[in-house]
């Protein structure tokens, strides 16, 4: 548990300005912890804990966050993440218990969404993913720490899968059975980006990897500012991107939504933001790269199903959770938002 003490000494080891007036916690994620920290100068910051049980080189993965956010400060008269060095010149904080902590500036007036609430937000948070990519296409990927090696790999996904169907308890395995058909019936179509990625058919870039449109910073009025949360950023193909926005942008319910009957996928939130992205990026990519974004959204509406639901048959050791079966539950969701894109699929 974090005090007020242990805040103001992180916050202290840093080089900031201002002083800690106040603290609270923002629930944002499901790996790291996060402190809006409010000081009585100007500027206010967020400190945030990075899970060092996922990811297994912080140094490295905040390394790349500050490449990035450096390399996109050059490209932009506008905001941009900014993260804040110690007093002795290094990114991160090491504490004697093992926890690495990270600071950034927090952007005044801003504002972010869990669910896109109409089509001008949609089109906004498409426009600020292609800014992204698109600022980002001329930095060299391979400079990049692979943050957590197979991310996104579907092969790798899948045996995750497979081990922890093997191995779980037969009560979690009941509750999971229902959705194995759906899984097995979509395994050879989930795998096709994959296989054209292996091929070398789709350009490796710069990538995001958590692009949900809670990683969305809005302005007041509700326009774009930048994407946040870059611990993922390696290299990785537009299409991990692109899906993973919409698997979010176009849920017309949160992820852990239960009542399986609020889930839809908007079809107009999908061509509102496809339109806001492609305005920004439609330059650097291929025909085929084009031609394979509706693809992408099925598959990685998929795989965040199947990393889901392969937590839940582990016992839930990846994801926090706030109840026994939410892992389930959040599986569960994405599975059923897959139909309902399916239902509507010739309209993409
Ligand atoms: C995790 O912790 P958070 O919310 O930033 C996960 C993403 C998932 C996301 C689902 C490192 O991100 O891959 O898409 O949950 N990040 C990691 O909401 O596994
Ligand atoms: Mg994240």
């Amino acid at each position: 548990m974090m005090n007020k003490e242990s805040i103001q000494h992180l916050f202290d080891s840093f080089d900031h300005s201002g002083n800690l007036s106040g603290y609270r916690e923002l629930i944002s994620g499901h790996i790291n912890d996060t402190f809006l920290i409010q000081t009585d100068g100007p500027t206010n910051y967020v400190l945030q804990r990075i899970n060092h049980q996922v990811f297994k080189n912080v140094p490295k993965l905040v390394n790349n966050k500050v490449l990035v956010s450096q390399h996109l400060k050059k490209k932009t008269k506008g905001k941009v993440l900014e993260f804040v060095p110690l007093r002795k010149d290094s990114n991160f904080c090491l504490q004697q218990d093992g926890s690495f902590w990270n600071l950034m500036i927090y952007i005044q007036d801003s504002v972010t969404y869990t669910v896109v609430p109409n089509r001008e937000i949609a089109f906004e948070a498409g426009k600020l993913l292609g800014n992204f990519l698109n600022q980002t296409a001329d930095l060299d990927a391979s400079l990049l720490h692979d943050v957590i090696p197979n991310f996104h790999n579907m092969n790798f996904r899948f045996q995750q899968f497979k081990d922890a169907f093997a191995q779980a308890d037969s009560k979690r395995l009941a509750l999971a059975k229902p959705w194995i058909s759906q899984i097995n019936r979509l395994e050879k179509e989930m795998l096709i980006l994959q296989h054209l990625k292996d091929e070398g058919k789709i350009s490796i870039r710069v990538t995001h990897n958590d692009t949900k449109v809670s990683n969305c910073l809005f302005d007041t009025n509700d326009k774009g500012i930048c994407m946040i949360d870059t611990d993922t950023v390696m290299q990785g193909i537009i299409h991990y991107d692109f899906g993973d926005a919409l698997r979010s942008a176009c849920n017309s319910a949160k992820e852990d939504e239960t009542d399986l009957d609020k889930i839809t996928f908007n079809v107009d939130f999908y061509h509102s933001y496809k339109e806001g992205f492609l305005e920004k990026v439609s330059d650097s990519l291929s025909a085929l790269e084009i031609e394979l974004l509706p693809l992408s959204v099925k598959t990685m509406i998929f795989i965040m199903g199947l990393r889901f639901l392969t937590d839940f048959l582990n016992n839930d050791l990846y994801y926090k959770t706030d109840y026994p079966n939410h892992n389930l539950d959040r599986a569960i969701n994405q599975f059923t938002l897959i139909r309902s894109l399916e239902n509507q699929s010739e309209k993409l």
